[in-house]
């Protein structure tokens, strides 16, 4: 197995002069990006080993990420990245959740950093361009934690996601086959990069290519057209709502502009994931682009499992068949296994390696005989696989992020006027779901927007709920649990 490392290290040696980045800032070759980390390894890491801690990484997208991202794994430490629009009060759950050790930062970025003990460091990338710096760096083993991203679960609190070397370096093998990445390539990259769509299909795939990744700050649906109208461009990779956002500005403002269709058409491949594409949404694209969108199925946990195929015919409302190195089986409540629908359970090369310092939660997720639980069901029509719905109706996708309802209900009960509560995710076009909340009150009635103020600085944006009723009880069942089928029946 080769690490993510290596396998940069090669695409250095093989096109030390060539554009593999382009950020807001300005564009990298594959010598100044390794002389950018070598310069975080030796100065700011001072050569020291990072084996068994983990580095937290805080910049915005492009040069900073990259280099901070490489010069963490050259140390040997599991890398963190966070959210750069996080509140404070999240960012600082992770960062004491992961017991990280050293904070790498944007300096600009300084103020958006809650108060730690955590020690920070600001790289200052002025000057480290020309002098290439020999390598030096510690070889980690295949099974060493390589990256832990934090995801929402059935249990509040969003958990550590460890990934080793191995099943790094096997998701990304695995898709830069299936789908047949090149050097040749350039990906628009507009995606948060501490999830994996963001850091994995589009991001290391892109890099381990040899490929261009251009990066965005943040997406933008005008600034996405401009930057397609551009020509360079030759793969698309997003969420559904990114989809649907970019045909309503299609329609409003890029109709007129007839080279676009063109340069559509020229696109290598356009792919869709994180949540359901609705086949509506599969059809307005392809009658803007000529493209049939590629829908594929994955998870933090189990990196991609399922993909419509590069070749072949994709088949809207599927998700296709199993990518090589998974495996698949469904099975019932009882964990009985059914050969065309149940609850989807996985196993391969991809899969992660536990939750961060959550034993208990990790073999809870895991079948006796050694299968991950997606939670997801799952039906087969004609060798096509279909997401048919969710075991827990306590997780919500929204914009492609998965959120945890009983996260939002925990800090939502911590308001002085909230009695109960129930949060629910409601069917919608554009986000998927919208985050739903249904608060009985203790005495004054609030409006959803005094609500989402008071939340701001202690959830995600996108955890934030977007409707709001008011009622005088929750439905309940006869053991005083919600019932969010009847809770969602209310808005
Ligand atoms: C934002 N808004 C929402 C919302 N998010 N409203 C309802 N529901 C939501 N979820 C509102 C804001 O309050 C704001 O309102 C307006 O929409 C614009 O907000 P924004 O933050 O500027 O939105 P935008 O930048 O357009 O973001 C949309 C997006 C983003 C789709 C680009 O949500 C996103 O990056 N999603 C991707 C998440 C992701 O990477 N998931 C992959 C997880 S890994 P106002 O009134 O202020 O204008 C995974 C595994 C796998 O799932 O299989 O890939
Ligand atoms: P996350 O935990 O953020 O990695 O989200 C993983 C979840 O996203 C899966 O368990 C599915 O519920 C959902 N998901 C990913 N891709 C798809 C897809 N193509 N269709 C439906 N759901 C999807």
């Amino acid at each position: 197995m080769q690490t993510v490392t290596e396998q940069f290290i090669d695409v250095l040696v093989d096109h030390p002069r060539k554009i593999i980045l382009i950020d807001e800032r300005g564009k990298w070759n594959a010598s100044q990006i390794y002389n950018a980390s070598q310069y975080i390894l030796n100065d700011i890491l001072n050569s020291r080993s990072f084996k068994g801690k983990r580095i937290v990484v805080f910049c915005r997208p492009g040069l900073s990420y990259t280099a901070c991202m490489f010069a963490g794994w050259m140390s040997g430490a599991m890398m963190v990245p966070l959210c750069i629009t996080h509140p404070k009060e999240e960012l600082l759950y992770v960062l004491e959740d992961s017991g990280a050790e050293l904070i790498l930062a944007d300096k600009e970025l300084r103020e958006l950093l809650p108060q730690t003990k955590v020690k920070t460091a600001f790289p200052d990338f002025k000057g480290t361009f020309t002098d290439p710096v020999p390598a030096n760096y510690t070889t980690p083993l295949s099974t060493d934690p390589a990256l832990m991203l934090y995801t929402s679960g059935t249990t509040g609190k969003p958990k550590g996601v460890v990934h080793s070397h191995a099943s790094l370096s096997a998701q990304v093998n695995t898709l830069i086959q299936a789908w047949e990445w090149s050097e040749n390539d350039h990906i628009l990259h507009f995606l948060p990069l501490h999830h994996t769509h963001g850091i994995i299909n589009k991001w290391l795939c892109a890099l381990m290519s040899g490929a261009v990744c251009e990066m965005l700050d943040k997406f933008d649906a005008d600034e996405v057209w401009k930057r397609i109208t551009s020509g360079r461009i030759n793969v698309l990779m997003a969420v559904p709502t990114v989809y649907v956002k970019l045909i309503e500005s299609f329609h409003q403002n890029h109709t007129e502009n007839a080279e676009l269709k063109n340069t559509l058409q020229q696109f290598r491949l356009m792919v869709s994931g994180s949540a359901a594409l609705p086949v509506s949404v599969l059809e307005k694209w392809k009658a803007i682009s000529g493209h049939v969108l590629l829908e594929r199925y994955g998870m933090t946990e189990t990196g991609m499992v399922l993909s419509n195929p590069y070749n072949g015919e994709r088949r809207a409302g599927t998700v296709g068949q199993v990518l090589p190195g998974m495996e698949v089986r469904l099975a019932d409540e009882e964990n009985h296994l059914n050969a065309t629908e149940g609850e989807l359970q996985v196993r391969g090369a991809n899969m992660f390696s536990g939750y961060w310092n959550r034993e208990a939660e990790t073999k809870k997720s895991f079948t006796k005989d050694g299968w991950f639980r997606t939670g997801d069901l799952v039906r087969i029509v004609d060798s096509y696989y279909v997401i048919a719905g969710r075991l827990s109706t306590d997780i919500i996708k929204s914009g492609g992020y998965k959120i945890s309802a009983l996260e939002i209900e925990a800090v939502l009960l911590t308001h002085p006027e909230v009695k109960e509560c129930a949060v629910v995710g409601i069917a919608d076009e554009t986000w998927g779901e919208r985050i739903g909340a249904a608060v009985v009150w203790k005495n004054d009635t609030h409006e959803l927007e005094i609500i989402r103020q008071w939340l701001s600085d202690k959830l995600a944006a996108y955890k934030l709920p977007s409707l709001l009723i008011s009622v005088n009880e929750i439905p309940r069942n006869a053991m005083g649990k919600a019932v969010k089928q009847d809770v969602k029946r209310l808005f």
